[in-house]
């Protein structure tokens, strides 16, 4: 599995631009918030980490990870963040509810990536199990919360180069 070869915490900070004086937005899902908070907790030390003020961090919460693209595009309308990152957890159930979120979610998302001003950054885990997201979200395999605090950054300074 790609996973097990990729720990997402990892990377070398060497090539991470500097966040001073960059905005960033999270929005965050309530859904699985045990999931949920981690990763937040991992994208916001990450963008304080790489000079990223506290005070450019702008955080809201949705009800679920579906509602991640309503959130994400009115960030973007009503702010002037330089990305968004959209932070979820779903976890697979019994019925194929989990594939209709997760495809809605991540279709939006991609859809409003290649339409907005700003990059959109996809901080969604589809999991099938609990175990699978807590490793995920600061467990064995990282926080994908850190992975999309640096992505965030590098696609602002992707977009400043151009
Ligand atoms: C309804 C639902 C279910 C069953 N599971 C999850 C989940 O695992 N993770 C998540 O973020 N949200 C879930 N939701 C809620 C939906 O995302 C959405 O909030 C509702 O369908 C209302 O639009």
């Amino acid at each position: 599995m790609a996973s097990a070869l990729h720990n997402l915490s990892n990377y070398d900070t060497t090539t991470v631009p500097d966040g001073n004086g960059w905005k960033i937005g999270i929005v965050v899902s309530e859904w699985n918030e045990e999931v949920t908070g981690a990763l937040l907790d991992g994208a916001f030390n990450t963008l304080l980490k790489h000079g990223v003020n506290k005070e450019d961090i702008i955080v809201r919460f949705v009800p679920g990870s579906f509602e991640l693209v309503y959130g994400s595009a009115v960030m973007i309308e009503d702010t002037d963040v330089d990305a968004v990152i959209a932070i979820g957890c779903v976890i697979r159930g019994d019925t194929p509810h989990f594939d209709y979120i997760c495809q809605g979610t991540t279709q939006g998302l991609a859809e409003l990536n290649r339409l907005a001003e700003v990059p959109v950054i996809y901080g969604l885990l589809t999991c099938n199990t609990m175990q699978q997201a807590l490793d995920r979200c600061g467990g064995a395999l990282g926080n994908k919360g850190d992975e999309c605090a640096i992505t965030a950054l590098k696609m602002i300074k992707f977009r400043e180069d151009l």
